[in-house]
């Protein structure tokens, strides 16, 4: 039996679980058990470790202990603390928004274009406004790919190109003309102040103002992106972390084999 067929097991024999009161768990079901870290901008010392666990208490963890602390640099301290959730979440009451096609590997996604789409599909990916991480765009469209998964350049029926990192919205979308790109993949890493909203919304806003929102398919994806959030923002698509090429390229391919049948 493997060992997560046995930890379910556990948990499924665990009469204490309930559903509808879930919080975090260390040692025994329901202690609350939590993990959490931070770092202060105070000096390193008792006072900033009294700091960290009345901020503990505050955030609703009982017993809360320190049990790791370091100075980062003069002025500032890193704590690693321990403590147990008071709060508990309605896990029965749970829907989050998903994309919705069904993945499929790379061998039967080029056949299913071929058989639907009749022709190899355009898509152009990039790393767009000042984000320079490269890795997660990498990951979905490099030939060599990622965790043992392909990346679009290894499919006969797309025609990928990645355009790397720093591209701004105005050169993506010039290449996206001058390709006639049918799908468009935004990766972006950075989160800080919001800026792959702005940089998001941008492209979106971009592509309105020049008649092509709705002539391509808009994904976007990165470690904090979400479906939902995608939708919210005008994409078709989001992909966040652990999404490989087989997620997005089996949602190009049943998009367009859609928008096909209706012309
Ligand atoms: C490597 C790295 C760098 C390298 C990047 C090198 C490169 N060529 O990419 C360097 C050193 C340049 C760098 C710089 C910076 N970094 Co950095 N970096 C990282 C690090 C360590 C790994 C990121 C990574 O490669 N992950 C692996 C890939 C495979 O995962 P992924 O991107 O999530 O991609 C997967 C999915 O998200 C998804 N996906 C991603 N994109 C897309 C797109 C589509 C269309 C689809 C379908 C799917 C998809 O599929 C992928 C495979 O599953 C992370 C910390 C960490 N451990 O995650 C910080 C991290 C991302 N960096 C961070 C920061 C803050 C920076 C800097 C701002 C630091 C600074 N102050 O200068 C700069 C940014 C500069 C800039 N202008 O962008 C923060 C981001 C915080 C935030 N959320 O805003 C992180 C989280 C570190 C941290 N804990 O603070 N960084």
């Amino acid at each position: 039996m493997s060992a997560g067929l046995y930890s379910m097991d556990k948990r499924d024999f665990d009469t204490n679980l309930d559903l509808k009161k879930v919080k975090p768990y260390g040692d025994t079901m329901n202690d609350g058990k939590t993990q959490v870290s931070f770092t202060l901008p105070v000096p390193c010392g008792d006072e900033a470790i009294e700091a960290a666990k009345q901020l503990m208490k505050k955030m609703g963890f009982e017993n809360p202990i320190v049990v790791y602390y370091k100075e980062l640099t003069k002025g500032f301290t890193f704590v690693n603390c321990y403590g147990s959730c008071t709060h508990t979440v309605d896990f029965t009451s749970i829907h989050v928004p998903k994309v919705e096609s069904h993945v499929m590997d790379m061998k039967t996604t080029d056949q299913y274009i071929k058989d639907n789409v009749g022709r190899k599909i355009v898509v152009i990916g990039a790393s767009t406004g000042t984000d320079a991480h490269t890795v997660g765009i990498d990951a979905i469209m490099n030939m060599k790919g990622y965790a043992g998964h392909y990346g679009l350049e290894r499919y006969e029926m797309f025609e990928a190109l990645n355009m790397g990192s720093q591209v701004p919205n105005e050169e993506f979308i010039a290449k996206a003309i001058e390709m006639k790109a049918d799908a468009l993949l935004v990766s972006q890493t950075v989160t800080q102040k919001d800026i792959h909203i702005k940089n998001l919304t941008e492209l979106v806003e971009m592509l309105e103002a020049e008649g092509l929102r709705d002539k391509v398919i808009l994904c976007c994806g990165g470690a904090r992106i979400s479906h939902e959030l995608a939708k919210e923002l005008g994409y078709d698509a989001g992909f966040g972390m652990n999404s490989y090429a087989d997620d997005v390229a089996s949602f190009i391919a049943e998009e367009m084999a859609k928008r096909v049948s209706k012309h």
